[in-house]
Protein backbone atom coordinates (compact mmCIF):
# COMPACT_ATOMS: atom_id res chain seq x y z
CA UNK A 1 0.00 0.00 0.00
CA UNK A 2 1.30 3.59 -1.55
CA UNK A 3 0.46 6.53 1.50
CA UNK A 4 -0.15 10.06 -0.32
CA UNK A 5 -0.41 13.12 1.85
CA UNK A 6 -2.50 15.83 0.14
CA UNK A 7 -4.53 18.62 1.15
CA UNK A 8 -7.66 18.03 3.53
CA UNK A 9 -9.65 21.29 1.97
CA UNK A 10 -8.14 24.78 0.10
CA UNK A 11 -7.05 25.25 -2.98
CA UNK A 12 -5.24 22.59 -4.10
CA UNK A 13 -7.75 19.82 -2.58
CA UNK A 14 -10.56 20.15 -5.01
CA UNK A 15 -7.81 19.30 -8.78
CA UNK A 16 -5.91 17.00 -6.02
CA UNK A 17 -8.98 14.54 -5.91
CA UNK A 18 -9.99 15.09 -9.59
CA UNK A 19 -6.62 13.95 -10.94
CA UNK A 20 -7.04 10.80 -8.80
CA UNK A 21 -10.23 10.43 -9.89
CA UNK A 22 -9.39 10.82 -13.54
CA UNK A 23 -6.58 8.25 -13.02
CA UNK A 24 -9.31 5.96 -11.78
CA UNK A 25 -8.39 5.91 -8.27
CA UNK A 26 -11.71 5.15 -5.97
CA UNK A 27 -11.91 7.36 -2.65
CA UNK A 28 -15.11 7.21 -0.90
CA UNK A 29 -16.13 10.55 -0.23
CA UNK A 30 -18.50 10.20 2.31
CA UNK A 31 -16.21 8.66 4.57
CA UNK A 32 -13.83 12.19 5.28
CA UNK A 33 -11.92 10.48 8.16
CA UNK A 34 -8.14 11.41 8.39
CA UNK A 35 -6.67 8.75 6.75
CA UNK A 36 -9.24 6.39 3.90
CA UNK A 37 -8.21 3.69 1.64
CA UNK A 38 -8.83 3.50 -2.31
CA UNK A 39 -11.54 0.89 -2.73
CA UNK A 40 -9.74 -0.35 -6.60
CA UNK A 41 -6.40 1.05 -5.99
CA UNK A 42 -3.42 0.37 -3.26
CA UNK A 43 -3.67 3.74 -1.80
CA UNK A 44 -4.04 4.91 1.18
CA UNK A 45 -5.27 8.96 1.75
CA UNK A 46 -4.24 11.18 4.34
CA UNK A 47 -5.72 14.28 4.22
CA UNK A 48 -3.14 17.60 6.15
CA UNK A 49 -2.96 20.84 6.33
CA UNK A 50 -0.67 21.97 3.28
CA UNK A 51 2.51 23.19 5.48
CA UNK A 52 2.37 19.63 7.26
CA UNK A 53 2.26 17.66 3.65
CA UNK A 54 6.01 17.95 2.91
CA UNK A 55 7.53 17.12 6.26
CA UNK A 56 5.11 14.15 6.58
CA UNK A 57 6.68 12.43 3.61
CA UNK A 58 10.21 13.87 4.42
CA UNK A 59 9.86 11.16 7.63
CA UNK A 60 7.93 8.67 5.57
CA UNK A 61 4.75 9.00 7.36
CA UNK A 62 3.66 9.37 3.91
CA UNK A 63 5.43 7.87 0.67
CA UNK A 64 4.05 10.67 -1.63
CA UNK A 65 2.00 14.12 -1.43
CA UNK A 66 0.88 16.60 -3.44
CA UNK A 67 1.70 19.86 -2.57
CA UNK A 68 2.79 23.86 -4.00
CA UNK A 69 6.14 23.87 -4.78
CA UNK A 70 6.14 27.11 -2.46
CA UNK A 71 5.55 24.86 0.65
CA UNK A 72 8.35 22.12 -0.35
CA UNK A 73 10.78 24.72 -0.86
CA UNK A 74 10.20 27.05 2.72
CA UNK A 75 9.67 23.76 4.61
CA UNK A 76 12.86 22.80 3.44
CA UNK A 77 12.00 19.12 3.80
CA UNK A 78 14.23 16.54 2.04
CA UNK A 79 11.59 15.41 -0.24
CA UNK A 80 12.17 14.61 -4.03
CA UNK A 81 10.23 16.37 -6.43
CA UNK A 82 8.41 13.53 -8.59
CA UNK A 83 6.81 15.20 -10.87
CA UNK A 84 4.87 18.85 -11.61
CA UNK A 85 0.95 19.08 -12.03
CA UNK A 86 0.23 21.94 -14.01
CA UNK A 87 -2.30 23.20 -11.35
CA UNK A 88 -2.48 25.74 -8.57
CA UNK A 89 0.31 27.96 -10.64
CA UNK A 90 1.14 30.60 -8.55
CA UNK A 91 4.40 32.97 -8.41
CA UNK A 92 6.05 34.10 -4.87
CA UNK A 93 6.70 37.98 -5.16
CA UNK A 94 7.52 40.81 -3.42
CA UNK A 95 5.00 44.19 -3.78
CA UNK A 96 5.23 47.67 -2.47
CA UNK A 97 2.69 50.23 -1.98
CA UNK A 98 1.82 51.48 -5.55
CA UNK A 99 2.89 55.08 -4.97
CA UNK A 100 6.25 54.28 -3.62
CA UNK A 101 9.02 55.15 -6.37
CA UNK A 102 10.81 51.69 -7.18
CA UNK A 103 14.43 51.79 -8.06
CA UNK A 104 15.80 48.43 -8.18
CA UNK A 105 16.07 45.51 -5.09
CA UNK A 106 17.77 48.64 -3.22
CA UNK A 107 14.89 49.69 -2.48
CA UNK A 108 14.45 46.74 0.32
CA UNK A 109 17.47 47.59 2.23
CA UNK A 110 16.42 48.49 5.65
CA UNK A 111 12.73 47.96 5.25
CA UNK A 112 10.34 45.74 6.91
CA UNK A 113 9.03 43.27 4.79
CA UNK A 114 5.79 40.65 5.86
CA UNK A 115 5.57 37.57 5.14
CA UNK A 116 4.52 33.92 5.71
CA UNK A 117 7.86 32.57 3.68
CA UNK A 118 10.70 33.72 5.46
CA UNK A 119 13.00 31.33 4.48
CA UNK A 120 12.43 31.67 1.04
CA UNK A 121 12.39 35.46 1.06
CA UNK A 122 15.35 35.25 3.31
CA UNK A 123 17.59 33.39 0.64
CA UNK A 124 17.08 35.83 -1.50
CA UNK A 125 17.84 38.58 0.00
CA UNK A 126 20.74 37.17 1.14
CA UNK A 127 21.60 36.26 -2.56
CA UNK A 128 21.36 40.32 -3.19
CA UNK A 129 22.72 41.45 -0.64
CA UNK A 130 19.69 42.86 0.96
CA UNK A 131 19.18 43.70 4.21
CA UNK A 132 15.76 43.83 5.27
CA UNK A 133 13.77 42.83 8.96
CA UNK A 134 11.65 39.94 8.02
CA UNK A 135 8.62 40.02 9.86
CA UNK A 136 6.51 36.67 10.08
CA UNK A 137 2.90 36.35 9.96
CA UNK A 138 0.55 33.46 9.22
CA UNK A 139 -2.57 35.31 7.50
CA UNK A 140 -3.64 38.24 5.38
CA UNK A 141 0.14 39.16 4.48
CA UNK A 142 -1.81 42.12 2.09
CA UNK A 143 -3.00 44.04 4.61
CA UNK A 144 -0.02 44.55 6.20
CA UNK A 145 1.46 47.88 4.55
CA UNK A 146 -1.95 49.66 4.56
CA UNK A 147 -2.28 48.81 8.41
CA UNK A 148 1.38 50.27 8.90
CA UNK A 149 2.49 46.64 10.18
CA UNK A 150 5.25 46.65 7.08
CA UNK A 151 6.78 48.67 4.57
CA UNK A 152 6.67 46.05 1.33
CA UNK A 153 5.33 42.22 1.58
CA UNK A 154 6.17 39.17 0.03
CA UNK A 155 3.48 36.42 -0.71
CA UNK A 156 1.83 34.52 -2.91
CA UNK A 157 0.52 36.32 -6.50
CA UNK A 158 -1.84 34.66 -8.56
CA UNK A 159 -4.36 36.92 -11.14
CA UNK A 160 -3.10 40.47 -9.19
CA UNK A 161 -6.47 41.28 -7.86
CA UNK A 162 -5.74 41.06 -4.58
CA UNK A 163 -2.76 43.04 -4.34
CA UNK A 164 -4.30 45.69 -6.59
CA UNK A 165 -7.29 45.77 -3.92
CA UNK A 166 -4.37 46.70 -1.26
CA UNK A 167 -3.07 49.19 -3.46
CA UNK A 168 0.12 47.07 -3.77
CA UNK A 169 2.15 46.67 -7.09
CA UNK A 170 4.73 43.96 -7.83
CA UNK A 171 7.77 44.87 -8.08
CA UNK A 172 9.98 41.18 -8.12
CA UNK A 173 9.12 37.88 -9.09
CA UNK A 174 10.82 35.72 -6.48
CA UNK A 175 10.35 32.08 -7.38
CA UNK A 176 7.18 30.25 -9.58
CA UNK A 177 5.42 27.45 -8.14
CA UNK A 178 2.96 25.08 -8.98
CA UNK A 179 1.66 21.94 -7.43
CA UNK A 180 3.89 19.22 -7.14
CA UNK A 181 4.00 15.43 -6.70
CA UNK A 182 7.01 14.68 -4.24
CA UNK A 183 7.87 11.55 -2.38
CA UNK A 184 9.93 10.03 -0.25
CA UNK A 185 13.63 9.51 -1.31
CA UNK A 186 14.20 6.39 0.82
CA UNK A 187 11.01 4.52 -0.68
CA UNK A 188 10.59 0.54 -0.52
CA UNK A 189 10.92 -1.12 -3.81
CA UNK A 190 7.37 -2.20 -3.75
CA UNK A 191 6.44 1.54 -2.99
CA UNK A 192 8.39 2.97 -5.84
CA UNK A 193 6.38 0.09 -8.02
CA UNK A 194 2.91 1.27 -6.57
CA UNK A 195 4.01 4.72 -8.00
CA UNK A 196 5.24 4.09 -11.25
CA UNK A 197 1.58 2.68 -11.85
CA UNK A 198 0.34 5.93 -10.36
CA UNK A 199 2.50 8.36 -12.33
CA UNK A 200 1.72 6.01 -15.72
CA UNK A 201 -1.96 6.70 -15.01
CA UNK A 202 -1.43 10.10 -14.26
CA UNK A 203 0.90 10.54 -17.47
CA UNK A 204 -1.87 9.40 -19.73
CA UNK A 205 -4.64 11.73 -18.15
CA UNK A 206 -2.58 14.72 -18.38
CA UNK A 207 -1.03 13.59 -21.86
CA UNK A 208 -4.74 14.17 -22.97
CA UNK A 209 -5.29 17.12 -21.26
CA UNK A 210 -6.64 20.16 -24.06
CA UNK A 211 -6.58 17.34 -26.96
CA UNK A 212 -9.93 16.45 -29.03
CA UNK A 213 -10.15 13.16 -31.56
CA UNK A 214 -11.14 14.62 -34.83
CA UNK A 215 -12.79 12.59 -37.49
CA UNK A 216 -13.81 13.95 -40.74
CA UNK A 217 -15.08 12.34 -44.48
CA UNK A 218 -12.39 13.88 -46.98
CA UNK A 219 -12.37 13.72 -51.01
CA UNK A 220 -9.51 11.41 -51.98
CA UNK A 221 -8.19 14.23 -53.91
CA UNK A 222 -7.97 16.60 -51.25
CA UNK A 223 -6.10 14.16 -48.72
CA UNK A 224 -2.78 15.34 -49.23
CA UNK A 225 -3.46 18.82 -48.94
CA UNK A 226 -5.88 18.02 -45.52
CA UNK A 227 -3.07 16.33 -44.28
CA UNK A 228 -0.54 19.19 -44.64
CA UNK A 229 -2.58 21.12 -42.61
CA UNK A 230 -2.91 18.33 -39.14
CA UNK A 231 -0.41 18.80 -36.95
CA UNK A 232 -1.14 15.09 -35.49
CA UNK A 233 1.14 12.88 -32.97
CA UNK A 234 2.05 10.84 -35.31
CA UNK A 235 0.80 10.26 -38.74
CA UNK A 236 -2.87 10.74 -38.99
CA UNK A 237 -5.10 7.62 -39.66
CA UNK A 238 -6.63 7.59 -43.03
CA UNK A 239 -9.45 4.86 -44.21
CA UNK A 240 -11.07 3.86 -47.43
CA UNK A 241 -15.09 4.83 -47.39
CA UNK A 242 -17.70 2.65 -48.82
CA UNK A 243 -17.75 5.41 -51.61
CA UNK A 244 -13.90 5.14 -53.06
CA UNK A 245 -13.51 8.87 -53.77
CA UNK A 246 -14.14 9.69 -50.20
CA UNK A 247 -12.03 8.38 -47.15
CA UNK A 248 -11.97 9.36 -43.69
CA UNK A 249 -9.44 10.45 -41.54
CA UNK A 250 -9.06 10.16 -38.34
CA UNK A 251 -6.52 12.39 -36.19
CA UNK A 252 -5.60 14.31 -32.16
CA UNK A 253 -5.58 18.46 -32.13
CA UNK A 254 -4.61 20.70 -29.47
CA UNK A 255 -7.62 22.64 -28.30
CA UNK A 256 -5.86 25.82 -28.27
CA UNK A 257 -5.12 25.53 -32.63
CA UNK A 258 -8.30 23.96 -33.19
CA UNK A 259 -10.82 26.46 -34.44
CA UNK A 260 -7.94 27.26 -36.83
CA UNK A 261 -7.38 24.04 -38.25
CA UNK A 262 -10.90 23.36 -38.61
CA UNK A 263 -11.41 26.22 -40.93
CA UNK A 264 -8.58 25.16 -43.45
CA UNK A 265 -10.17 21.50 -43.51
CA UNK A 266 -13.59 22.60 -44.21
CA UNK A 267 -11.46 24.67 -46.74
CA UNK A 268 -9.86 21.96 -48.63
CA UNK A 269 -13.76 20.11 -48.74
CA UNK A 270 -13.44 18.20 -45.29
CA UNK A 271 -17.11 17.24 -44.54
CA UNK A 272 -18.63 15.59 -41.52
CA UNK A 273 -16.13 16.86 -38.99
CA UNK A 274 -16.54 15.28 -35.29
CA UNK A 275 -15.00 16.03 -32.61
CA UNK A 276 -14.89 13.61 -29.74
CA UNK A 277 -13.28 14.07 -25.90
CA UNK A 278 -10.05 11.93 -25.37
CA UNK A 279 -10.16 10.66 -21.53
CA UNK A 280 -6.58 9.30 -21.61
CA UNK A 281 -3.81 8.96 -24.16
CA UNK A 282 -0.93 6.22 -23.65
CA UNK A 283 1.59 7.88 -25.97
O1 LIG B 1 -5.46 25.05 5.26
P1 LIG B 1 -4.17 24.84 4.57
O2 LIG B 1 -2.97 25.22 5.41
O3 LIG B 1 -4.07 23.47 3.97
O4 LIG B 1 -4.22 25.82 3.28
P2 LIG B 1 -3.62 27.28 3.08
O5 LIG B 1 -4.70 28.26 3.43
O6 LIG B 1 -2.29 27.43 3.72
O7 LIG B 1 -3.31 27.28 1.52
P3 LIG B 1 -4.29 27.54 0.28
O8 LIG B 1 -5.33 26.50 0.20
O9 LIG B 1 -4.72 28.97 0.24
O10 LIG B 1 -3.22 27.36 -0.91
C1 LIG B 1 -2.61 26.14 -1.15
C2 LIG B 1 -1.59 26.31 -2.26
O11 LIG B 1 -2.25 26.77 -3.46
C3 LIG B 1 -0.50 27.36 -2.04
O12 LIG B 1 0.56 26.89 -1.23
C4 LIG B 1 -0.03 27.64 -3.46
O13 LIG B 1 0.92 26.65 -3.87
C5 LIG B 1 -1.31 27.43 -4.29
N1 LIG B 1 -1.93 28.70 -4.77
C6 LIG B 1 -2.22 28.97 -6.08
C7 LIG B 1 -2.32 29.76 -4.04
C8 LIG B 1 -2.85 30.70 -4.92
N2 LIG B 1 -2.79 30.19 -6.18
C9 LIG B 1 -3.35 31.97 -4.41
N3 LIG B 1 -3.81 32.80 -5.19
N4 LIG B 1 -2.28 30.00 -2.71
C10 LIG B 1 -2.76 31.17 -2.22
N5 LIG B 1 -3.27 32.16 -3.00
C11 LIG B 1 -3.75 33.40 -2.28
C12 LIG B 1 -2.61 34.33 -1.89
O14 LIG B 1 -2.13 34.02 -0.62
C13 LIG B 1 -3.26 35.71 -1.92
O15 LIG B 1 -3.91 35.98 -0.71
O16 LIG B 1 -4.59 34.15 -3.09
C14 LIG B 1 -4.29 35.56 -2.98
C15 LIG B 1 -3.73 36.09 -4.27
O17 LIG B 1 -4.52 35.71 -5.34
P4 LIG B 1 -4.75 36.72 -6.57
O18 LIG B 1 -5.42 35.88 -7.61
O19 LIG B 1 -5.63 37.84 -6.08
O20 LIG B 1 -3.39 37.22 -7.03
ZN1 LIG C 1 -1.24 26.17 4.77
Amino acid sequence: MLRIAVQSKGRLNEDTMALLGEADIKISSSKRTLLVCSKNFPLEILYLRDDDIPQTVADGVADVGIVGRNELVETGAEADVVRPLGFGACRLSLAIPKEEEYVGLEWFNGKKIATSYPRILKHFLDEHAISADIHVITGSVEVSTGIGLADAIFDIVSSGSTLVSNNLREVEVVMESEAVLIGNPLMSGYKREILDELLFRIEAVKSAEGKKYVLMNAPKDKVEQILAVLPGIKSPTVMPLADDTWCSIHTVLDEERFWEIIGQLKENGAQGILIVPIEKMII
